[in-house]
């Protein structure tokens, strides 16, 4: 019976839905992935022959190979994105959602011989370090040797896991391309449908993926799996799931402070992660544990505990540069599978912003002609690169420490751009949870300062796997155990002035605002109380190697009353979304700030 394995796992649950999944999608071989490097090699050849990789210039980029995806498939798809809860008021407003009963019968016909002519592979992986107690494991089913490959890079996969799984429970990842081959019919480089659904059923804690071979919707252990079915997990559990980032910063006493930081997409998150601080922080030492998600646990100690359930970045390219992150240039000269970038004539890889002149001629994403002078870009915008964590020059000593890293700061940033100063710190817990409950972006980064701001909880809009007011509460919860909880912080990279221009010069000059927020952390730096929370004064704040004085810091830090009223004031639209479900402490902070600002001055200056 093709599916059962005995050699490679005796887990009766596993071997059963593996028999039954391939009954139902058809394959016309299953293979149990063992992750080994020599696996990877033949799935990458194997590719290579296909068509659906092209091998790049080995002497200039060792290691690595190019995929161009199908153009109608380039990102992950959150208009087809369900939470399928029982009841449609546990996924809540912010999820769509489809009765399971009836998703499920959708999904059994999609699925019905959808891998025929594919090889299924098992493909069983860790979220987070091998053994450790935050850990979980997951077996996702595919028919998508990329995805297999890619699931190598992206986290700990193969027998390892299924040593580790035991007879214990995983969760399911069921995923097809939904491309499957008659007899004797021609594979295309890159299968997929146009029809596209990316299920999770939260209280099964199962995983249902058809139609997309990219990123976050095909790697069924990123998004799917460590944010969707994790959060709700963590909800049940008492731990979170949280789209973060997770940073060391060690001063130059050599003591180090763990920060954790969510940031929507778009807003730089790797940069951050791998920032190298500039000259004036002699004797800092900037490392990275994690680039996108933290799974995060309170330890008997009464701190909460911090992994990085990922064992590789998938990290945007266009923009990438020796400036803005050198350390990923660094992660991309080997050994790295990129998506979607575009080809040089010498078998090298090119996109926009990378160092450099454009070269007179390309071969685009899409495989066409491609010269400085065409209207489209060479790169497709959310082209990515696929590359394992040991390959970071930034990486922590503690990146895979089953124990985790204890946090002692969250940090949460938007895109906005007026209202809301450089960085401040929440009075306490719950006003730093409702901080947190209320950011958001500007949907387009217009100059006008009348944007719209697309509200973005934690930055988990599309990622929370239940009803994002029960999330808050979770939140409140979680604060209430705590004996020494993290500080909490907002921060905003992107105020611009009133030419339009952006004030901050952001990149490696944002150490200088993790610096405050270190000292903060460790009780060690001052600030000056306003209507939002706790800013720090131009003296509170480390200069060396930057003009930026006291009059350009209040231009980056002040408060008018009118822009925070209004704030107060749009946040009651996010609010009355949730009904009887939102925490009163949430509405409580709201007018809490109302008030406070009620009695500001007309503008609030940190210089007094
Ligand atoms: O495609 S992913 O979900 O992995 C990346 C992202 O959209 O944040
Ligand atoms: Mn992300």
């Amino acid at each position: 019976m093709p599916g059962t394995d005995k050699d490679r796992s005796n887990n009766q649950a596993l071997l059963k839905w593996v028999e039954d999944m391939a009954r139902l999608c058809n394959p016309d071989q299953v293979h149990w992935c063992d992750g080994s490097d020599q696996e990877y090699q033949r799935l990458c050849a194997q590719m290579v022959e296909a068509g659906t990789l092209i091998e790049l210039n080995q002497d200039k980029r060792p290691g690595c190979y190019l995929a161009q995806s199908n153009p109608s498939d380039v990102a992950r798809v959150e208009n087809r994105t369900y939470v399928c809860s029982k009841d449609e008021k546990d996924a809540g407003p912010t999820n769509n959602w489809v009765d399971p009963a009836e998703m499920k019968k959708t999904m059994n016909g999609l699925f019905d011989g959808a891998m025929r002519g594919r090889t299924m592979y098992v493909v069983p992986f860790s979220m987070g370090p091998l053994g450790s107690h935050i850990a979980h494991i997951g077996v996702q089913l595919t028919d998508s040797p990329y995805v297999a490959a890619s699931m190598k890079i992206m986290t700990r996969m193969g027998q390892q896991a299924l040593d580790v799984l035991g007879d214990g429970a995983f969760v399911p990842c069921m995923h097809s391309v939904g491309a499957p081959l008659e007899p004797g019919q021609e594979d295309v480089s890159w299968p997929c449908n146009e029809t596209k659904y990316i299920v999770q059923y939260p209280e099964e804690r199962a995983i249902w993926s058809y139609g997309s071979g990219y990123g976050g919707n095909a790697l069924l252990g990123k998004k799917c799996f460590s944010l969707r079915i994790a959060s709700v997990m963590a909800r049940d559990q008492g731990w979170l799931a949280e789209h973060m980032l997770i940073l060391g910063l060690e001063n130059p006493k050599g003591e180090k402070t763990y920060v954790a930081a969510a940031f929507p997409s778009a807003c730089g998150k790797t940069n951050l992660a791998m920032l190298i601080p500039p000259e004036g922080f002699a004797g800092w030492k900037v490392s990275t544990v994690g680039d996108d998600i933290a799974w995060i646990k309170p330890g008997e100690d009464g701190r909460l505990y911090a992994i990085n359930p990922e064992a590789g970045y998938f990290g945007v390219v266009p923009g990438t540069s020796s400036k803005t992150n050198p350390n990923a240039m660094e992660m991309m000269k080997s050994d790295t599978m990129f998506t979607n970038v575009a080809l040089t004539d010498d078998g090298d890889v090119w996109w926009e912003g990378a160092d450099g002149d454009p070269p007179e001629h390309l071969t685009d994403w899409k495989g066409n002609d491609w010269t400085p002078a065409s209207e489209t870009p060479a790169a497709h915008p959310n082209a990515r690169f696929t590359c394992a964590t040991t390959k970071c020059p930034s990486a922590d000593p503690a990146w895979d420490d089953p124990a985790g890293v204890p946090i002692s700061a969250f940090i949460f940033g938007g895109r906005l751009s007026h209202t809301f100063p450089l960085v401040y710190q929440s009075f306490d817990w719950e006003h730093g949870v409702y901080m947190a409950a209320t950011m958001g972006s500007e949907a387009t980064a217009a100059a006008d300062n009348q944007a719209a701001i697309r509200r973005d909880p934690m930055a988990m809009l599309p990622f929370c796997g239940y009803n994002m007011a029960d999330y808050w509460n979770h939140w409140l919860e979680i604060g209430k155990g705590l004996a020494d909880p993290p500080k909490i912080f907002r921060v905003n990279w992107f105020r611009k002035d009133g030419d339009g221009k952006f004030i901050w010069p952001g990149f490696g000059e944002n150490m200088r605002v993790l610096q405050w927020i270190v000292e903060r952390a460790r009780e060690e730096a001052e600030a000056a109380e306003s209507p939002f929370g706790y800013q720090p004064r131009h003296q509170d704040i480390n200069w060396t190697g930057l003009e930026f004085g006291a009059g350009d810091f209040d231009g980056i830090m002040d408060i008018e009353r009118a822009g925070g009223a209004e704030e107060a004031e749009a946040q009651k639209e996010l609010f009355d979304r949730f009904d009887d479900r939102l925490p009163p402490e949430m509405e409580a902070q709201r007018q809490a700030l109302a008030e406070r600002l009620q009695s500001a001055p007309e503008v609030w200056r940190v210089s007094g």
